[in-house]
């Protein structure tokens, strides 16, 4: 008999396919009184938050596997506290999330979305598209040095930038480590936001550090909560900031904003792991690490412990 889950937030099909072919997947808002007395498994994504009375309401839960790497949306020291083992997937979507990453940057720095809309709208017709900006050349500063600031770091080395990071601590690396965000902001051209989400980031990027980084560019990998984003529409529209390039949100989905009617804002949908290849290998790990935990074995893959 298949083990029975709660599930927090959407998969695409072929993946909720997957899950529902190993498990008995209920939806949180559809799990009665009897399922969430007795469920021992709960399966979400790092782009949801999963509310602490949600974990109330259900007294028999073991493990909370997430299919993704970041856990901020998570009650994790609470659940820790109730010896509930965290699960993540860390490791298999670096690559998926840099290639997006280089994919924005150039995007916004090359104006390919504009570009392509000049072309569809055939105002090429009446005129030349204005001129855009290099990457090569660039003083690239990259906050927070984990595995996608590094994967950023390796693969700009192509372009034939100059890199610097800032970070709570200095990593063995080949580029030069700037003591704070504010002091990298100063001297790059591009800032590229790596860091991890949650309390201790929320806001990292304010008026101040862009009025920093002055005519520069912006591009958030991370999490929308780093970023202030009306200190971002402030500077874009002052003509501060020349551009931004962003895959991630204070509110998802993003559908009501102002900076969605500026022209020098590059949008994706917190899409960085969104490859068929990068989910499926996502989703596999997580499944494995339910089937651990429910099985009575170790997570393979348990986030760290919190205090
Ligand atoms: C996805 C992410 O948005 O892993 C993360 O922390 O933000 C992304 O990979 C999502 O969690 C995939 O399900």
């Amino acid at each position: 008999m298949k083990k029975q889950l709660v599930q927090v937030g959407f998969f695409t099909p072929d993946l909720q396919r997957q899950i529902d072919s190993e498990f008995d997947s209920v939806k949180a808002e559809l799990a009665d009184a009897g399922l969430r007395a007795t469920v021992q498994g709960l399966i979400t994504r790092s782009n949801y938050q999963l509310p602490q009375a949600l974990l109330e309401e259900l007294p028999a839960l073991r493990v909370i596997a997430t299919s993704g790497v970041g856990f901020d949306g998570i009650p994790v020291s609470y659940a820790q506290q109730r010896g509930i083992v965290v699960t993540n997937t860390p490791g298999l979507l670096d690559a998926a999330v840099c290639e997006l990453g280089i994919g924005l940057l150039l995007a916004m720095l090359r104006e390919i979305p504009q570009s392509d809309r000049f072309v569809r709208d055939g105002a090429w017709a009446q005129s030349v598209y204005p001129l855009t900006s290099s990457l090569s050349g660039k003083r690239i500063g990259i906050i927070g040095l984990g595995r996608i600031g590094k994967g950023m770091a390796a693969r700009l080395e192509a372009f034939g930038v100059s890199l610097a990071y800032s970070g709570r601590r200095q990593e063995e690396s080949p580029y030069r480590h700037v003591a704070s965000p504010l002091a990298l902001a100063q001297e790059v051209d591009v800032l590229l936001v790596c860091c991890k989400g949650g309390e201790q980031t929320r806001h990292l990027v304010n008026a101040a550090l862009l009025e920093a980084l002055g005519q520069g560019w912006l591009v958030n990998l991370s999490r929308g909560s780093v970023v202030d984003e009306s200190a971002v529409f402030q500077a874009l529209t002052k003509g501060s900031l020349r551009g931004a390039a962003l895959d991630v949100y204070e509110q998802e989905p993003l559908v009501e904003s102002p900076l969605l009617g500026l022209k020098n804002v590059v949008f994706s949908p917190h899409a960085g792991s969104a490859t068929v290849e990068t989910r499926a290998a996502m989703l596999r790990l997580t499944l494995d690490n339910l089937h651990a935990v429910l099985g009575g074995k170790a997570a393979l893959t348990p986030v760290p412990t919190v205090d």
